[in-house]
């Protein structure tokens, strides 16, 4: 199984996604997801320029040693480019493999742990009323956990809180940035009373999460994580940006509020500490930007050790390719927790035609040879990439704050 060919395709059906194609000379075509969210056109670069030229003639069954060729052979190490752009090529490998063996990627990774992969949704809501709604509408579509995330008065526009006229979509198509204001004192006040108002309404069984988004301090993510404890939420994530491992002690030491991190990690190396010292209960990477199915996998066989469980990132930003491959992941470890699943946009499904399936609040990644995706190069030809950039935040004052 010799690799003939690679391409790199950034096509933009519903948001932007790079995309690699990996094919043999048998003509199996594996798949990889590359996007980084408004840095996709480096990581195609970086792809395009330094990589594909490295796998045409490899043989396709090397994954292991292709990882560490791409690692180790580059001399520059780690960060989100160069591991998104690693994942990409350990995932279409880890595809072909599956393809040529004719099973389901998970049957590869270990087989099946479970029937399916509890799934939680993004409910949101600028007040109580609205919240309520989106809860009750996630409930309906099967979700059987749910993230709130909540408008805060004197906060005009907040991470994970959609208007009317934007669906949940954080990158907004425009040369540059827009720009949020952030007010942690607001949020820290408010936040406590809408997890009760949320309790009461939809009792004590019900497993809520929230995201922090990396905004606080230890001390105040201390004291979040305190305020929380009688609402029993089910994690909170990214309390402070985690780069400072060490100031997760101080939290832990605070409160029993599960804490989940690491969606913008792309190493083992972000972890060494976080798990060694468990100081988190979920690991939040995605395949797509931690190295692939197998870097990853070398995390979460790490956090088991510690009684840590997976909760991998799966916004809009992880393409349907990323996120078949942490479906079979998820399906396959044993310290498997929960995934986080937003359905992507109908004009994606033009694009990528996934085997997955959502049902009775479980995924499943499905029983197609491989990672079970499909790709549509003519129809990724009808969406052009367009400039879409996260928000920037700052505060009252103008100083620019985490987002
Ligand atoms: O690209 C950034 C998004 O993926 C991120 O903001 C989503 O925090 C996020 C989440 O938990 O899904
Ligand atoms: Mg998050």
């Amino acid at each position: 199984m010799i690799i003939r060919s690679a391409e790199v395709v950034v096509t933009s059906p519903g948001r932007n996604f790079v995309t690699l194609l990996v094919t043999t000379d048998e003509g199996l075509v594996g798949l990889g997801d590359a996007t980084l969210n408004g840095r996709e056109l480096a990581v195609a670069a970086y792809l395009r320029e330094h990589v594909v030229p490295l796998l045409i003639g490899r043989d396709a069954h090397a994954i292991e040693d292709t990882w560490q060729l791409l690692y180790r052979g580059a001399y520059w190490r780690r960060g989100p480019v160069t591991m998104s752009a690693i994942a990409a090529v350990d995932v279409a490998l880890w595809d072909l493999l599956a393809q040529r063996a004719g099973l389901p990627l998970y049957q590869l990774l270990g087989g099946a742990s479970r029937t399916g992969l509890l799934a939680y949704g993004h409910a949101g809501g600028r007040d109580l009323p609205e919240l309520f709604d989106s809860v009750r509408a996630h409930q309906d579509q099967g979700f059987r956990a749910i993230r709130v995330q909540t408008g805060v008065p004197g906060i005009d526009s907040l991470y994970g809180v959609a208007t009317p006229e934007t669906a949940y979509e954080p990158a907004r198509r425009s040369p540059l940035p827009v720009e949020e204001r952030w007010d942690t004192s607001a949020y820290l006040r408010h936040l406590p009373g809408v997890f009760e108002a949320v309790r009461h309404e939809f009792g004590p069984e019900l497993p809520l999460l929230h995201d922090a988004h990396h905004r606080l301090t230890p001390i105040q993510a201390a004291r979040l994580g305190r305020d929380l404890e009688p609402y029993d939420l089910f994690w909170l994530e990214d309390c402070t940006p985690a780069e400072n491992q060490e100031a997760l002690r101080l939290v832990r030491a605070h409160t029993v509020t599960p804490l989940a991190i690491g969606e913008v990690f792309n190493s083992v190396h972000d972890y060494r500490t976080l798990l060694g010292e468990q100081l988190i209960d979920f690991v939040r990477s995605s395949v797509t930007h931690a190295g692939g199915l197998t870097a990853l996998r070398r995390i979460l066989d790490l956090a088991a050790l510690h009684q840590i469980k997976s909760g991998l990132h799966g916004p809009t930003d992880i393409s349907p390719v990323g996120m078949a491959a942490a479906l079979h992941l998820g399906l396959a470890v044993h310290n498997f927790g929960i995934q986080e699943y937003m359905p992507h946009a109908p004009a994606t499904g033009e694009v990528f035609r996934p085997a997955f399936r959502f049902a009775d609040g479980l995924l499943h990644p499905g029983e197609e040879p491989g990672l079970g995706v499909t790709f549509d190069r003519a129809a990724a030809e009808r969406f052009p990439y367009q400039a879409a950039y996260l928000p920037v935040n700052r505060l009252g004052d103008g100083t620019v704050h985490d987002w």
